[in-house]
């Protein structure tokens, strides 16, 4: 695979002759399958791009509670009320491991939010869509979530400990997210007419930046060849998008919708779904920051992070008057 990644990115990485003896020594522990843990040493690289990575990651989760958190307020029932707000706050738990599994990377929480906050630091393109109805809970459980699981299960076996240990917990409610998002679906495709409509609408809107979240295409990824010589990244952006069109499509059938792509269909000789690409030109305006929700998700981080200003002072207040109180005993 990682040959076949070399090839289609035209990326090279570095060749065994060409590293350092220390060098050497770190992609032999990655290709024996060691977990490289925070106080190892690491090539500056390695230790960039998983911040970048791992940054990235913790930013989808925090900004990803705005499109579901919109909707607690309205959902149809208690029951459906009481797991929304479960899984929202499920999500700010997953960013809450992640920031960690990067703070022991050496960069400060403050850093990342700073990053985050400027436009520096990106998150994923997903959040940037609007949630117009009831049935696009249904369809971030159902495909969001989905598109999130099939990246994250190989991440579990990433090379760097602490991602690898949060990536275990964050899986497990991840599967519980979809499947809530697909029971929702379930009620709706089996509802009114009505109901029904709203079902395949969400599908509509939600089909193709769904598949934006695999990343580019692999001629066009930058990091991949080298994030999975690392076991940064354990599989291409093209074979999870694949693997996700060949898992979601029969699981659309199965709710009577239709999935928004006449040219899907199953390709007996390569053994998955031929499909069509989404508008890419669009995925690089959403990550530039013109899409249809950029302004309002990063503005509302902002705010919570100013409106949030007086617990820190007050908490920063308290620590020092409890480190004088130590000092003076
Ligand atoms: N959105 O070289 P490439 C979730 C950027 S949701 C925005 O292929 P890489 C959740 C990429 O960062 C999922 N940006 O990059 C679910 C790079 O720019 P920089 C969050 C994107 O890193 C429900 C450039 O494009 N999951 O958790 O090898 C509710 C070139 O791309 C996107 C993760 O983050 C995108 N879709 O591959 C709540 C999983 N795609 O950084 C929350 C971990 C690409 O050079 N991350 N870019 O400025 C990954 O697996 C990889 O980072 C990606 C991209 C597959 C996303």
């Amino acid at each position: 695979m990682y040959a076949q990644m070399v090839e289609s990115t035209g990326k090279t990485v570095k060749t065994a002759a060409e590293m350092t003896p220390q060098e050497a020594a770190f992609q032999a522990r990655i290709d024996a399958g060691e977990k490289i843990e925070p106080k190892d040493w690491m090539p500056d690289a390695y230790r960039k791009n998983l911040i970048r990575q791992i940054s990235q990651h913790a930013h989808s989760e925090i900004v990803g509670q705005l499109p579901e958190g919109n909707w607690i307020t309205r959902a149809p029932t208690l029951e459906r009320k009481a797991i929304l707000l479960a899984k929202v706050q499920d999500e700010a738990g997953h960013g809450l491991y992640l920031y960690c599994a990067a703070e022991t990377l050496g960069i400060s929480r403050d850093e990342m939010y700073d990053q985050l906050h400027s436009g520096r630091a990106k998150y994923s393109s997903i959040f940037n869509y609007p949630t117009l109805t009831w049935a696009d809970m249904g369809a971030v459980g159902w495909l969001v979530d989905g598109a999130a699981i099939m990246n994250q299960v190989p991440l579990q076996r990433t090379s760097f400990g602490p991602y690898a240990r949060a990536m275990v917990r964050v899986c497990k409610e991840e599967s519980f997210h979809q499947r809530q998002g697909f029971d929702i679906m379930m009620k709706m495709a089996n509802g009114s007419d009505a109901q029904k409509r709203m079902a395949q609408d969400a599908l509509d809107r939600f089909w193709y930046p769904a598949l934006m979240m695999f990343g580019p295409s692999d001629k066009d990824s930058v990091h991949s060849a080298q994030s999975m010589a690392w076991r940064i990244k354990m599989n291409s952006n093209d074979e999870l998008r694949q693997k996700f069109v060949d898992q979601t499509a029969p699981q659309a059938d199965y709710l009577g919708l239709t999935v928004p792509d006449e040219n899907l269909k199953w390709n007996d000789e390569k053994g998955g779904y031929d499909f069509s690409q989404p508008d890419w030109d669009e995925f690089y305006q959403v990550l530039k920051g013109n899409g249809p929700c950029n302004r309002e998700r990063l503005g509302a981080r902002v705010k919570a992070w100013e409106d949030g200003a007086w617990v820190r002072d007050g908490l920063m207040a308290h620590a020092a008057k409890q480190d004088t109180h130590l000092a003076a005993e």
